[in-house]
């Protein structure tokens, strides 16, 4: 059963497509560096910072906390937008639920194998949109896009999605990511064009 999220643009503008995007069919490749190689064996999730039961994940463990299927739309801050990307994935909210976050947690900060790192406010990270994924349109989720596991977020634009995800950091300050650094917006909403952190 696949959950259709692709309506939640309702919350944020009146049109689907965010303003300044535009829609394409292709889904292409934006990565900083290198993509690494990572098996779903060898692949692990940290969940640490402000949280009661910080964990690390094997494949097994992660699948167990139960996986659904969502229609997203996808965008990405460059311009361009893909509608109805089918992602099966954990939903971060359960993983939440697993670790118990603390009161004082108000950010999150994503790493990843290839050093990406990205912050989100916690309550823009603790929307049921925001997945991890490891299957794109019924298939294993392409090396190129993150595989074996990335984070997708329908809501933000996509670099607050890290793929290859390997850690996850509740955080009690908020913090700045690779792209934030270098003046990407923090809250990056695609409808009000929160394209870098002085718009
Ligand atoms: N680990 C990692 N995650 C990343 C990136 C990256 O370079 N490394 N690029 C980000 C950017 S800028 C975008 S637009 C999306 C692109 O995802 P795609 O390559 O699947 O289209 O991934 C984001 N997540
Ligand atoms: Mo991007």
């Amino acid at each position: 059963m696949v959950k259709d999220v692709t309506d939640l643009y309702r919350e944020f503008g009146d049109e689907r497509l965010p303003p300044g995007q535009h829609q394409t069919d292709s889904f292409p490749v934006l990565s900083k560096g290198n993509e690494p190689r990572v098996a779903r064996e060898e692949w692990s999730l940290s969940v640490t910072g402000a949280v009661d039961d910080p964990v690390t994940l094997d494949w097994d463990e992660f699948t167990a906390l139960g996986v659904e299927t969502q229609r997203q739309d996808f965008h990405c801050v460059t311009g361009w937008s893909k509608f109805d990307c089918d992602f099966t994935g954990v939903p971060l909210t359960t993983l939440a639920d697993h670790v118990g976050v603390d009161d004082d947690a108000v950010h999150v900060m994503f790493s990843a194998a290839d050093d990406y790192t990205t912050d989100l406010p916690l309550d823009a990270s603790l929307r049921p949109e925001t997945l991890l994924a490891f299957e794109f349109d019924g298939d294993p989720l392409p090396r190129s896009h993150g595989g074996p596991v990335r984070v997708v977020t329908p809501h933000r634009y996509a670099y607050k999605g890290a793929k290859w995800v390997n850690g996850i950091e509740f955080l009690t300050e908020p913090e700045r990511g690779f792209w934030e650094r270098r003046g990407y917006s923090v809250t990056a909403d695609p409808w009000a064009e929160e394209r870098y952190s002085d718009s």
